[in-house]
């Protein structure tokens, strides 16, 4: 029942991995305490890799997810074997969908062991199959074979996460008391991991694409949902030049003056002016990130056929207008900007055939954005009006996350051009992980607002089971009464279950949370105790702020659909 038939200590076993990893980039660790990991966390400690505490897995997991976001470079999540393995799971499926370097380090007992009568053992190789670029067994036999696992995980962490799950032979502990580390302990930067460039083929199968459709005078559309990297101002504003271009502003398409963020509010002004759908329908879609935002914009988007190209660096196509859609393997900035520097370089200009169908859209933009100031200011106090308020305070220095609910979507209301863009676990999560991922871009030493609900918050409350926790986080939580986004929604007011399954109209004191984490707590009821407590609310604190804000149920949902009606009329 040994790990290996070498035998390695499970202590240099551990060794071997941390060092390999760190020659692949690893930035930091989050660990939670457990025995079996004991090898995983002396290895880190030895290497100087910095380590952050965290008690709950799922937690710690979403931890390690905000670092790698915040860094854009690998950071490892570590793990004692059994149900605390699956508990990475929803991290993990996050980085997978949105190409997040996430390591997952799960400590086993020996291979065989599940089936003998232990405690705390389940099946975990393969357990995070579906859900990761790739998985790995970590019991090297030889160094080649080290090698050789190594580099697949360096390959295969280009595109998104890996889980390693590492079975471990008693005794797990040295005999010695920790020494000192040997690299000396560093926060972040140990080495560059390698990045990831596009085979120069898929690029030129993409401008091939685009110039084609170009000359032939289609209908381009660039649509971006979420994506965690950095797009360039210049790239986008050169694709606005022949493609409408529109998405989430947690895609980074925000940042270009002209592109649409508010795509909900853009179909439903479309919709209102009852015009024919054929004349806003695209030839080509051009999609990267996760999927938009907007469902109606979508659903639209598959009443009539259309050509489809998605750009995603694992090579991800999903078949979002049907089944012939085309896969760029690239990572989306680079093959923005390769695109970009054609339409520059070749001074493309919207072809006189798609100039009226660019405007159609452009136009309908335009009728939003002016009527917004109005609808705005004629809404009560609401989650609208304190959405309003945040997003116009928020600092800039300070990076914006949003939890996965309403705040998401009120955010591409208040979105402005030059600010960063904003994050959201859109990739596939839903509002299990917002506030640890937040906490994690913190642990960097980002300084983080987060938006959120009450039900998001009450959720991830063991986000701050965290050691340290860090102070630069500043959390807005809309208190709404539990659950706002049921209102958006025809069906579950239909059932009559609205708020008795639906809601969960809680009653907890959110002050009694943020006593038990050291998050200093305040409470406003109104748009001028808001606007009051957000004068001096991003100044330096000692711990984490947090800022209840209560609405009130009802009326935010009937402010949000009046607002609506009001800005497509
Ligand atoms: C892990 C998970 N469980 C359940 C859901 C279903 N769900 C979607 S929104 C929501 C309520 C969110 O409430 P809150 O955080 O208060 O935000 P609001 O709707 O008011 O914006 C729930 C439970 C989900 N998205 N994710």
């Amino acid at each position: 029942m040994s790990a290996n038939p070498h035998n390695t200590s499970a202590l240099a076993s551990a060794n071997g991995l941390i060092e390999g990893l760190l020659k692949l980039g690893l930035q930091a660790a989050v660990v939670s305490p457990g025995s079996r990991n004991a090898p995983l966390m002396q290895a880190l400690h030895t290497a100087g890799v910095y380590c952050v505490v965290a008690l709950d897995e799922r937690a710690a997991a979403h931890h390690a997810l905000g670092m790698a976001l915040a860094l854009g470079q690998p950071v490892a999540v570590c793990c004692t074997s059994g149900t605390a393995a699956l508990n990475h799971g929803p991290a993990l499926a996050e980085a997978d969908r949105v190409n997040l370097p996430l390591i997952s380090l799960t400590a086993d007992r020996p291979e065989g062991a599940a089936d003998q009568w232990e405690s705390q053992t389940l099946m975990q190789t393969g357990v995070h199959a579906l859900h990761v670029r790739a998985d790995f067994l970590w019991s090297p036999e030889t160094s080649e074979q080290s090698e050789q696992t190594l580099h697949a995980i360096g390959q295969a962490l280009l595109s998104g996460p890996v889980h390693v799950n590492c079975p471990f032979s008693e005794p797990l502990y040295s005999s010695e008391p920790a020494q000192a580390p040997v690299h000396s302990p560093k926060k972040f930067g140990f080495s560059t991991p390698p990045v990831e460039q596009a085979a120069p083929l898929a690029l030129d199968n993409l401008t091939t694409r685009l110039e084609a459709a170009h000359s032939a005078g289609s209908r381009i559309l660039l649509l971006g949902g979420t994506q965690p990297h950095e797009l360039r101002k210049e790239s986008i504003e050169a694709w606005s030049k022949i493609a409408v271009v529109a998405g989430d502003s947690t895609g980074g398409i925000g940042c270009a003056p002209k592109a649409i963020v508010a795509t909900d509010r853009w179909m439903k002004g479309w919709k209102q002016s009852k015009r024919d759908w054929n004349d806003a329908h695209p030839d080509l879609v051009v999609t990267f990130g996760a999927p938009l935002l907007s469902k109606a914009l979508r659903q639209q988007l598959r009443t009539a056929p259309v050509q489809h190209i998605h750009i995603d660096p694992s090579g991800r196509a999903p078949e979002a207008f049907g089944p012939s859609v085309v896969g760029i393997e690239a990572p989306v900035a680079q093959a923005l900007d390769t695109v970009a520097e054609r339409i520059r370089t070749q001074n493309l200009s919207a072809s006189q055939e798609a100039r009226p169908w660019l405007s159609a859209w452009t136009d309908e933009e335009e009728q939003r954005r002016l009527a917004h100031p109005a609808a705005l200011k004629a809404a009560p106090w609401s989650d609208l009006r304190a959405h309003a308020a945040l997003h116009e305070a928020q600092p800039s220095e300070w990076t914006l996350h949003l939890g996965n609910s309403t705040p998401v979507r009120y955010a591409q209301l208040f979105h402005q051009t030059d600010a960063n863009p904003p994050w959201s676990n859109r990739g596939v999560a839903g509002i299990d992980g917002c506030s640890s991922t937040a906490v994690g871009a913190a642990l960097t030493g980002q300084k983080v607002t987060l938006i959120t609900g009450d039900l998001g918050f009450l959720y991830d409350g063991n986000a701050f089971i965290v050691d340290p926790l860090p102070a630069d986080l500043r959390m807005a939580v809309i208190h709404n009464g539990g659950g706002g986004v049921f209102r958006w929604l025809d069906g579950p007011q239909r059932t009559g279950l609205l708020n008795s399954h639906f809601e969960m109209r809680h009653g907890l004191q959110l002050r009694a949370l943020c006593d038990l984490h050291g998050l200093e707590h305040q409470r406003v009821n109104d748009e001028q105790g808001l606007k009051a407590a957000l004068k001096g609310w991003w100044t330096p604190s000692d711990s984490p702020r947090l800022l209840e804000i209560c609405t009130p149920s009802e009326e935010s949902a009937d402010v949000y659909k009046a607002y609506m009606a009001a800005v497509s009329d």
